[in-house]
């Protein structure tokens, strides 16, 4: 009943020419019955989208601004972001949690104003390895989440959430499908208690997710797809992943 996702976040790698050969082989592999979308430098979004017209894949952004305008250097709105037709903004990931030191409230702020601009925010939620083994995982998921929901109330269902282990994210270490789901399972409870449309939800998993995994991880029953690093940067590779969704 939830149709699939399949997200590239190309993180901060390639260049024009290589972009170029990777969108080519995406376009070249697709379509998809699963929904499929690349996440961009801000820099490259204007060439993706042009190098996308006419097809399915969708584009977005790896983060954005709290803000809709104003005095902010360096930042990019989501104002900005549904200006050049992007769909979808990646806000949280645990690389800007981390070497940002971003706050649960500023990533649920920036999933409202992305929301509010018809921009779909695709929350990251995850915890570290020294959390995992603590057996804080349940508890730090649960925090990161309830902020989003506190600050988008009713609109809460109109976002995707992405589970990203930390000590998963691309050292080829992924959690096994039955840790990865369970973790799922109690995203979605959390999400029944606070929407209607829990159930509708997308809960994409990160994390070293490889063609040769994602056919078992996707077949998990509330892993709804992939948010997809290192793998995302071979066409070939991101359209395998594409097709197992
Ligand atoms: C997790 C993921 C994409 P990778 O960060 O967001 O990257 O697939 O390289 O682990």
């Amino acid at each position: 009943m939830r149709k699939k996702l399949v997200v590239g976040n190309w993180k901060m790698h390639g260049n024009r020419a290589s972009n170029a050969q990777l969108l080519g082989g995406l376009k070249d592999a697709g379509p998809w019955t699963a929904d499929v979308a690349v996440c961009a430098p801000f820099l490259y979004i204007a060439d993706t989208a042009l190098a996308l017209a006419g097809t399915a894949i969708g584009y977005g952004a790896q983060d954005c601004s709290a803000h809709e305008q104003g005095a902010y250097t360096g930042e990019v709105s989501p104002l900005m972001l549904a200006d050049v037709g992007c769909r979808y903004v990646i806000v949280g990931h645990s690389e800007r949690r981390a070497y940002h030191a971003e706050s649960d409230q500023l990533v649920a702020d920036k999933a409202k104003v992305a929301l509010a601009h018809g921009v779909t925010p695709i929350v990251c939620v995850g915890e570290t390895r020294a959390e995992r083994e603590a057996g804080q995982t349940e508890a730090v998921v649960k925090r990161q989440l309830a902020a989003v929901i506190h600050t988008l109330g009713h609109c809460c269902g109109e976002m995707v959430v992405a589970y990203e282990p930390v000590w998963a994210i691309g050292t080829g270490l992924t959690a096994t499908p039955a840790e990865a789901q369970a973790v799922h399972a109690v995203l979605r409870a959390q999400l029944r208690a606070a929407t209607e449309r829990a159930d509708g939800m997308r809960i994409l998993y990160g994390g070293s997710v490889k063609p040769d995994n994602a056919t078992e991880l996707f077949g998990q029953a509330d892993i709804d797809g992939g948010l997809i690093g290192g793998a995302a940067l071979k066409a070939v590779d991101f359209a395998a992943i594409c097709r197992a969704a």
